[in-house]
């Protein structure tokens, strides 16, 4: 039995996403409702995930556990194809993560509007760059997992969300545009949205 700490929307989403394509039972508890979250993570951030009891932190970290452990067709399992899809999770989790915390770190700690506002524009043209890495990387299949979504297709779904939240242009191909819109409505994804509600 698994337990994730989630904050609605967050990049937590994508774990959940996860966890219900693997089909596996987890509780979900918001990190909003817990009194002392930094005595279970001290970074303060979600995903945390228990898995028995033992405590796992970091998203990459923790899809990794989770898709080595469970058969699924999220992760291919060795070889080149692993390598491959290893470098997708930490662009994702490590290059396009960062780039859209920009965005929430400026929206939250300035105050000079014109600055604001061409600091934001300028992080979004950094994000925008990486949009067109991810396009030329699906020159020639659907997903950055090939035919079948992967665990970098959903995490940067999630990223992708969390432009609208910003007054910039965040600009993105026809080939990126096609996987959030079949991401965005996985059974698991929708699940995970309402789940994250209703909780
Ligand atoms: N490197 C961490 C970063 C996680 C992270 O930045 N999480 C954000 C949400 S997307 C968070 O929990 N921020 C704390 C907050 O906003 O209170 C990971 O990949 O797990």
């Amino acid at each position: 039995m698994y337990t994730l700490y989630y904050m609605t929307g967050a990049c937590s989403l994508a774990t959940q996403v996860v966890l219900r394509e693997l089909g596996v039972e987890f509780k979900l508890i918001n990190k909003d409702s817990v009194e002392d979250f930094k005595a279970i993570n001290p970074v303060g951030a979600v995903p945390v995930l228990l898995d028995n009891g033992k405590k796992y932190t970091e998203g990459a970290a923790i899809l990794l556990h989770l898709l080595d452990k469970h058969a699924n067709n999220l992760f291919p399992a060795s070889g080149d194809a692993r390598e491959e899809a290893i470098q997708n999770l930490l662009f994702a989790n490590a290059t396009m993560h960062p780039a859209y915390s920009k965005l929430f770190f400026i929206g939250q700690s300035m105050t000079d509007t014109e600055v604001k506002q061409a600091t934001l524009e300028s992080a979004a043209q950094s994000i925008n760059q990486l949009w067109k890495v991810v396009e030329a990387k699906l020159a020639n299949q659907p997903f950055l997992g090939g035919d079948h979504y992967s665990a970098a297709d959903i995490l940067l779904t999630v990223y992708h969300s969390w432009g609208q939240y910003f007054p910039v242009d965040i600009v993105i191909g026809d080939k990126t545009a096609k996987l959030i819109d079949t991401v965005s409505n996985l059974p698991s994804f929708k699940a995970s949205q309402e789940a994250e509600q209703q909780n």
